[in-house]
């Protein structure tokens, strides 16, 4: 066993800093013995494990164990980042457990990606995720002296998503759980698909980096500029032929099953979240999350669902992916909050939340949906998400001359009343500034849905539409919903739709955000997935099909002196892989004389209108 010491600094005086440092100093100090365990599974696989105890002597009773699981390595660099950033909970009295997930750095076994429930039940040999949380926590609580016998569980992303599994099948010990950002589903709006629509520079680079070997790899691309490389590399099929061959699994998965099949769907956290809450679970988002946010949306939800004994919680703050566990939380990219968003969430309610199931502290003041509302820059506190009253759906239809109005397109507007634009999969729209660097590891990413999206805005191939400028606040809460009404002269067809909200021209403090268009919602829809998510089917060219788009869920106000504005557009390049435009049976196998340039419509008529329906708040807001 060795003995660790590290400093606390405070959480006092408005400033957090929130560290667990490595000591030779003064002041508060907390001392940890550090055991390392391989901790056997049911079926004899022995799972690396640093246990960080404290030495003071424990609270009556002992001290509850707070357990993270992650497939990044606890023995790295990456495992202190993870020990500073648990350091905010070190004044209330915690054991800390780290593990490496099977197959991981230093824990035996295999890796598999987001590893499916395991199929037989009664085999009690039969493993998943769920089962190596429970029986890890099953020997901590007999082997590691000084503990109360309760376990709390927390994690971002991948481990919020072992956190979310091992409530499935929770130990009787597990007493708290915080699962953030944690994927739902990897098809429909997480890190590998947006409603089928392929992830293409994100998944790539992750699923090369983690599968590469024991550790963690990343993929080394010869050109600066991501966009040209996946644009050089051609048809998805050339990955497997020219540059990674067989070897990484989670690849062919994702270029054998393109649909939403009984792989994708079995990965998928929803249909599993079926039995009433018995663990309190505080989940968490960022709104700019660039990697995972439809996941702990949807996982909130579907908890709530069964939430009979008042033990589910959502927090959404301004934040990107992991982003309330790191830095205080008073900007993202150029955008400001005006407050330390992340410092509260960390010292108000996470360590509150945990305090009350895990130490007998008084009860936190939870609402059951604390969300952040930027632009306002306030936080809310609502009894319900999305709200259940003080909002009105409110239509905001593209009208001629890229107007965004609250009127529904006259009779007058005839049939031919449409914009359009040529979508080309030789010159797809960037998704961000050029020159893109690689996605894992290269600046930019993590703040890029915060980046100004005036460089695409006057493209041919984007469309935009805009509302005056607003007199007064329009302030939204609650979930947003596209319709286009639109044709392609192709057979297949993306469309990506992005909500906006523009800054005043001029009279910003900063010069940089005069103008500046900041996203607040977007998705990409692959039209091929319209009928059925199992079975795609071509368009019929020049056909005036009508799509819904899930925008999401949002807290934002537009303030007075803004717009609200919307772009429309075919391409988002390397971030989803290029639609050919020309139905084929698995876009992974496109020949590249599949790629043909169309002509997209966007309809605006009385028989066809597209519009956004925004949760404008009508009532007094909490
Ligand atoms: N977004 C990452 C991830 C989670 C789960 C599966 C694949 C990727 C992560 O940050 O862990």
């Amino acid at each position: 066993m060795r003995h660790v010491q590290f400093m606390r600094l405070s959480r006092c005086v408005g400033v957090t800093l929130a560290l667990l440092l490595p000591v030779v100093a003064v002041g508060a100090q907390d001392a940890y013995a550090l055991r390392e365990e391989m901790i056997p599974m049911r079926d004899g696989t022995r799972l690396y494990t640093r246990i960080f105890s404290p030495t003071k002597p424990a609270a009556p009773g002992g001290w509850p164990i707070m357990f993270i699981r992650t497939p990044y390595g606890i023995g790295s660099s990456s495992s202190k980042q993870l020990e500073t950033a648990m350091g905010f909970l070190a004044g209330d009295g915690y054991i800390f457990a780290y593990q490496d997930i099977r197959g991981k750095f230093k824990s035996e076994g295999d890796f598999v990606m987001l590893r499916q429930p395991r199929a037989n039940r009664a085999d009690p040999k039969a493993i998943d995720e769920a089962t190596d949380a429970y029986d890890s926590i099953d020997w901590m609580l007999k082997q590691v002296s000084a503990n109360n016998g309760r376990v709390g569980m927390t994690g971002v992303s991948y481990p919020g998503w072992l956190t979310a599994v091992a409530m499935l099948d929770p130990h009787p010990a597990l007493k708290a759980a915080s699962p953030q950002a944690s994927p739902s589903d990897m098809w429909i709006g997480d890190d590998f698909h947006h409603n089928g629509a392929f992830r293409l520079s994100y998944a790539f680079e992750y699923a090369v980096m983690m599968e590469s070997g024991k550790e963690t790899t990343r993929f080394g691309f010869d050109t600066y500029d991501i966009y040209d490389w996946f644009l050089r590399l051609g048809s998805l099929a050339n990955v497997k032929q020219k540059v990674l061959g067989e070897r990484i699994p989670t690849w062919n998965d994702f270029a054998e099953r393109p649909d939403y099949d009984a792989f994708w769907q079995r990965q998928g956290m929803a249909p599993l979240l079926t039995k009433p809450v018995a663990v309190p679970a505080l989940n968490v988002a960022g709104w700019w999350d660039q990697e995972d946010f439809y996941g702990p949306i949807t996982i909130y939800r579907e908890l709530e669902k069964h939430d009979r004994a008042n033990l589910n919680w959502l927090v959404v703050g301004p934040w990107n992916h992991g982003g309330w566990m790191r830095g205080d939380g008073t900007s993202l990219g150029p955008v400001q909050f005006d407050m330390a968003t992340s410092t509260f969430f960390r010292d108000s309610l996470m360590a509150p939340f945990f305090a009350h199931y895990l130490h007998d502290a008084p009860a936190p003041r939870l609402a059951e949906a604390t969300v952040f509302e930027a632009g306002s820059n306030r936080w809310r506190r609502y009894d319900a998400w999305p709200p259940r009253a003080g909002t009105t759906a409110q239509a905001f239809y593209f009208g001629p001359k890229g107007a965004l109005t609250q009127e529904a397109p006259p009779a007058t507007a005839g049939v031919s009343a449409f914009d359009s634009y040529v979508s080309d999969p030789a010159k797809p729209v960037p998704y961000r500034q050029r020159p893109i660097p690689p996605t894992i590891g290269g600046p930019g990413w993590s703040t890029w849905l915060t980046d100004d999206q005036r460089f695409v805005a006057s493209r041919p191939d984007v469309l935009v539409w805009d509302t005056p400028v607003l007199d007064s606040d329009v302030t939204i809460a609650g979930d947003i919903a596209v319709t286009l009404n639109a044709a392609t002269t192709g057979s297949d067809a993306d469309w990506v739709v992005k909500l906006i909200d523009v800054y005043p021209d001029s009279g910003m403090a900063e010069p940089r955000m005069n103008g500046y268009q900041l996203m607040v919602a977007n998705e990409v829809f692959r039209g091929r997935y319209l009928k059925s998510r199992t079975t795609p089917q071509p368009l019929v060219p020049g056909k005036v099909t009508e799509v819904t788009i899930d925008l999401h869920t949002q807290a934002y106000t537009f303030k007075a002196g803004h717009r609200i504005m919307v772009h429309v557009q075919s391409s988002w390049f390397p971030l989803i892989d290029r639609n050919p435009q020309t139905f084929v049976r698995n876009i992974f196998e496109a020949k590249e004389t599949d790629f043909k340039a169309a002509t997209q419509r966007v309809y605006r008529s009385a028989r066809y209108p597209s519009k956004i329906v925004l949760p404008v708040v009508v009532g007094i807001t909490p």
